[in-house]
This record gives structure tokens, C-alpha cells and sequence, in this order.
């Protein structure tokens, strides 16, 4: 496969004046805090704590420093952040006993960006399920699924005046994949395609009624999804190796396109899933024609769509049985990603990757969106609401600047197919960089650096990188400027 890299001739290309310049963040990998004010246990800290290697508390104790971080992103022009809220902060068990300090916190956060004029977009779900509701089974548990739409009701009505945009779900994939199929999110299950695309069919029916429940009600604000994204490329021009890009698409993206975007899977959709079930001698899902109903709706009433874009996947055809080796430590070459009745991961000579093994390829960003823009007409307005390079930024000092000049280079690539997709009339409203300041990454620890702003996790103060002073510039002036 001839793999395309267009260099985008930018033409004093200036980003819309209401554009949102955003930074990401979640709230398990920032807060620290995990015991504090009658938070209840998510699906993380028993994990976590078995494993051992992942400490999450004090993370970048954002729990007691957002006031901090949000005069950083005052200082540097940011205008938007994404924060989510820890269900078991408000309800510890998932439902039932609320929590009026979890509560609170939030109301504070959210007050403090208002003044800094910093646009809170808050996420309801990201990764971290509470423990007692994973008991009850998690995504496959119908208590779990009402809990979730209680507890989103719950939310919508206390911050209706201090949230316009809200996301439903972050990464709906991320969870299922990885609990199912390659074992690295708790509880960890493995191969279990059936139960990945039983989830998933779950967190796109939950999702729906969380969008239908806030369109009932009433509410002016906003709401939305988070996709992530991976674009996926044969790496020959084989049938086989087409076939295999095919079957890795409908399992990382297609299933939840169709599902969240055009309200129903089409029949392409099903047959994927239905061979990717049955070559692992495994079942086929139930889809329920009055499910169908209830993702129309929705996806009519959807408002955005998130999408978080790190990487692109080129794939081979393989018949073998399954082999995962995630690469969590950043040495390099050492990620293996085969997968019955999928097809197998490769890494083209020719494309840069991460210490991680992520493909850095900014084309498929833009194809990825031109892709919803073209197949999924009911959308009409995108964020990219993740986008970043991990990176290890070494840290020489108070007064000297952290270099993390590759990472501008990264960001500035991808920009760039950001304003190519605005000029080529897709409707792209903001950009967040995933992350705004240094995180914990789940699989990856503290090691793999994100932010715009470097965090000492010892002292826990924040220091601006290099590209905060980029994006920074870009912030101000809507215009993406070079690399120094
Ligand atoms: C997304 C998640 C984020 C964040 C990011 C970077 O999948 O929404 O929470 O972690 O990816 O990924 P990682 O930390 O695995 O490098």
C-alpha cells in the first residue's frame, strides 16, 4: 500500500474566532484524592493496588489544585477544558446514597472555570466505572445501565446552570476492548469477543438514553459523545489484507459509528461483527429492532461528536490465534498485536512511532474525519476532544524550559489536518490537547508524559513546556506557528 503523506500548503489559514484552543483531562488521572470526602472505590483502585506499580493518588492533585491549573489555562489563552466527573465521588456505591462533598467539589470546579472563562466540557463516564456496580457486571449488567442514566439525570439537573457541554461517554471502545479483548483494564477478561461487542452494543443503547433523557427535559446546552479513533489502512492492496482492515475497523470504530451516529447498524456492520464473534467459536450478539428505535432518536438529537485521534492501524491478514503484548514501559518495537478472526498489526517502515509504538500518521485524522463527515450525514459539528504525544520530557531545572519540541512538531501535524478538514467545509468547533498538564497514562504510569505543562509529582508544582508556549501562540493569534 502506497501510504499517502500530504503536506498541507497552509494559505494564512486562520481558525474560526468562536473555536475552542482546549486542554483534556479525566478525572481519575488527575484528582489524586481517591479516598478523600467519602469517594467511593472505582474499577482502578483494586486493580491498581494488586498490580502495584500505579500509585493514582496524588496524581497531579488536581482534586486540590484545579484552581491552580485553571489560571494556568487563563494565562496561556486555553478557553475550553475537558474534565469528567467521578461517578463514585457523587453516588460511592453507583447509585443509591449520594455524596453532597463530591457534589460540591464539582460545583466549585465548575464555578472557578466560569471565571477564568475557561468552557468546562464534562464528561460523565470516563474509564472509571464504580467497583460496586462492576460487581453487578459492569457494561453487561442491566443495574449498572440504569444506574448510569440515574446518575447522568442526576448531574444534568444539579449543573444545569454551569454545563453547556456535556459528553455522555469517553472512549466507549477503549473500555470494551480492553476488558474483553486484550485483558488491560480491569477486571481484564481476555478474548472475549462476544462480551466486547455485548458492551459495546450496551454503552451505544445507555448512551441514547442519556441523550434522550436530556432532550425530554429540556436543557439548552449541548451534548455529545467521545469516539476514539484509530484509522484503519490495509497494508497491501491483498483482498486479504483489505478484508482484515475491514474486520479491525467495525470492532475499534464502525460498531459505535453506526450505533451513536446514524442511530443503526447496517447490515455490512453486522456481518463483520457476526465473523469476528464466530471465528472465536463465541456467539452472536442480540440486536433488538426496538433498541434501534431509541439509537435513532438519539443520533437525530446528538449535538457533537468527539474524537480522539492518536494513531492509525495498518493491518495484515492473519489466521492465527490471539496475541497481545502491550507496550507499557515506551521501549520501543516491543508492542505485538495479532488477533483472531481480525487480522494482525503492522508497522510500515516509513512511519515514525512513538516510544510506545503508536503510528504517528496526521493524515488518517483527517480521513478519519472526512469519513464521519461523508458516511454519518446526521452529524454536524466535531471536536477533535483528544489529541497528543507521549513523550518522556526530561526536566533540567527550574529555569530552563522543558523541550519537548517533537511534541510541537506532532501537535502542529495534526493542526494542520484540522484546518484542512475546516477549509474543506467539515465542521471541526474546537481542538483539545490531550493533556493539559502531566498525568498518570493507566497502562503506561507516570513515565509517559502528555501535558502542555510539566508536573514535578514530587513537589507537584507545574512548570509550562515548550509547546504550552506554541499553543499559546496559536491560541492568540488562530494561526499555527512554525516550530523554532
Ligand atoms: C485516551 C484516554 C485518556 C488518555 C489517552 C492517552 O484513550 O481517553 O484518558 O489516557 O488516551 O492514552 P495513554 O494514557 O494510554 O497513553
Amino acid at each position: 500500500m502506497k501510504i499517502r503523506q500530504e503536506v498541507y500548503q497552509m494559505q494564512q489559514f486562520k481558525f474560526p474566532k468562536d473555536f475552542y484552543f482546549g486542554g483534556a483531562t479525566a478525572a481519575y488521572q488527575c484528582e489524586g484524592a481517591t479516598k478523600e470526602d467519602g469517594k467511593g472505590e472505582v474499577i482502578w483502585d483494586k486493580y491498581l493496588r494488586e498490580q502495584g506499580t500505579i500509585n493514582p493518588d496524588p496524581a497531579c492533585d488536581f482534586y486540590h489544585r484545579y484552581p491552580e491549573d485553571l489560571d494556568l489555562c487563563k494565562k496561556f489563552h486555553i478557553n475550553a477544558i475537558r474534565v469528567s466527573i467521578d461517578w463514585a465521588r457523587i453516588f460511592p456505591e453507583g447509585e443509591g446514597k449520594m455524596e453532597p462533598r463530591g457534589v460540591e467539589y464539582y460545583h466549585k470546579l465548575f464555578k472557578k472555570c466560569r471565571e477564568d472563562g475557561v468552557e468546562p466540557f464534562v464528561t460523565l463516564h470516563h474509564f472509571d466505572t464504580p467497583q460496586a456496580l462492576q460487581d453487578k457486571g459492569g457494561w453487561l449488567s442491566q443495574e449498572m445501565l440504569d444506574a448510569f442514566v440515574e446518575y447522568a439525570k442526576f448531574c444534568f439537573k444539579e449543573y444545569a446552570d454551569e454545563v453547556r457541554y456535556w459528553i455522555t461517554i469517553n472512549e466507549p471502545t477503549s473500555m470494551a476492548g480492553q476488558q474483553y479483548v486484550s485483558g488491560t483494564f480491569p477486571p481484564a477478561y481476555k478474548d472475549q469477543f462476544d462480551k466486547c461487542f455485548e458492551a459495546e452494543y450496551n454503552q451505544n443503547l445507555v448512551h441514547a438514553r442519556i441523550v434522550n433523557a436530556y432532550k425530554e427535559a429540556g436543557y439548552t446546552g449541548q451534548i455529545g459523545i467521545v469516539h476514539a479513533l484509530q484509522t484503519v489502512y490495509p497494508a497491501t492492496d491483498s483482498e486479504g489484507d483489505k478484508h482484515a482492515a475491514e474486520l479491525k475497523d467495525v470492532l475499534e470504530n464502525k460498531f459505535y459509528l453506526d450505533g451513536t451516529l446514524a442511530g443503526k447498524y447496517s447490515k455490512e456492520t453486522l456481518a463483520l461483527v457476526r465473523e469476528i464473534i464466530e471465528a472465536n467459536d463465541q456467539k452472536m450478539i442480540d440486536i433488538k429492532p426496538e433498541d434501534e428505535k431509541v439509537l435513532l432518536k438519539a443520533a437525530k438529537q446528538l449535538d457533537f461528536v468527539g474524537v480522539n485521534y492518536y494513531f492509525s492501524k495498518f493491518m495484515k491478514e492473519y489466521h492465527g490465534a490471539t496475541e497481545i503484548v502491550h507496550n507499557g514501559t515506551g521501549k520501543k518495537g516491543t508492542d505485538v498485536n495479532r488477533m483472531k478472526g481480525v487480522g494482525e498489526e503492522i508497522h510500515p517502515k516509513d512511519l515514525p512511532a512513538t516510544d510506545w509504538d503508536w503510528i504517528i500518521y496526521p493524515q488518517g485524522m483527517y480521513d478519519q474525519l472526512k469519513r464521519i463527515y461523508d458516511d454519518y450525514p446526521l452529524v454536524h459539528s466535531m471536536y477533535i476532544t483528544e489529541n497528543g504525544m507521549g513523550y518522556k520530557d526530561k526536566f533540567e531545572g527550574e529555569d530552563k524550559i522543558v523541550d519537548d519540541t517533537p511534541r510541537i512538531k506532532y501537535l502542529r501535524d495534526h493542526m494542520e489536518q484540522v484546518a484542512k478538514a475546516i477549509e474543506s467545509g467539515i465542521p471541526v468547533n474546537g481542538y483539545f490537547v490531550w493533556s493539559l498538564q502531566d498525568m498518570f497514562s493507566w497502562t503506561n504510569g507516570y513515565s509517559k508524559r502528555y501535558g502542555l505543562f510539566y508536573v514535578d509529582f514530587k513537589t507537584q508544582k507545574r512548570y509550562a513546556k515548550k509547546s504550552a508556549y506554541w499553543y499559546k501562540e496559536l491560541a492568540e493569534t488562530r494561526e499555527i506557528p512554525p516550530i523554532d
